[in-house]
């Protein structure tokens, strides 16, 4: 039987809309740096020539947001998640992504080991623009688009799950949009 493409309750689009808290942190190739800190081997900084130095990885996946638009076919490169955190030889199960805006999301380190989980800094070809989280944002295609923490500025390990904003607010812990995981009580 032939999978479904587009996951129940949601619809597509072709636009990418913008969807955060309207906090714009305006980062740079710059100024930009990412902390790998928390339940770790080795606590490190990656600026942007340190993330360029990194295999560089382009992928095609579909990205769906809770509020139920879904976009297809979506061309993103980046270095893979699970390049970035073996090098700070990460020790707890569990990670909470730290947005420059404030934002912060919580996902068990292995979902960011999975070979499509991107720290991304370029879609469709072109720089990842400020709205869509430039210079750099995660990708995690196989959960909704809140768990996708834009303006990636630290990935912190821990020995237990700690729920981020909206988790913390009713959405789903796990977030699997083919399960319809959006809301906590569902
Ligand atoms: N730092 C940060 N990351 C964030 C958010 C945010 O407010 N701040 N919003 C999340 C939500 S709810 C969604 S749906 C996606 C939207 O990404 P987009 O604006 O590029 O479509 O970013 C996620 N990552
Ligand atoms: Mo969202």
């Amino acid at each position: 039987m032939s999978h479904e493409r587009v996951p129940p309750g949601q619809r597509t689009v072709d636009n990418f809309p913008v969807l955060d808290l309207g906090v714009r942190p305006r980062l740079t190739h710059d100024n930009w740096q990412l902390r790998l800190f928390g339940l770790v081997g080795r606590e490190i900084v990656l600026d942007w020539p340190a993330l360029l130095a990194l295999p560089q990885r382009k992928t095609r996946f579909d990205f769906h947001c809770v509020t139920t638009w879904s976009q297809l076919d979506m061309d993103w490169e980046g270095v893979l998640a699970r390049d970035v955190i073996v090098l700070a030889a990460p020790q707890g199960a569990y990670v909470t992504l730290h947005g420059a805006d404030g934002y912060t999301t919580n996902l068990p380190t292995g979902a960011l080991l999975d070979d499509d989980v991107l720290v991304a800094h370029t879609f469709a070809d072109a720089p990842l623009a400020d709205g869509h989280g430039g210079p750099v944002r995660l990708m995690v295609p196989k959960r909704y688009g809140w768990k996708s923490a834009k303006w990636l500025t630290g990935i912190e390990f821990h020995a237990e799950d700690r729920p981020g904003y909206w988790e913390v607010r009713g959405y789903h812990n796990e977030a699997d949009p083919w399960k319809e995981e959006r809301y906590s009580n569902d």
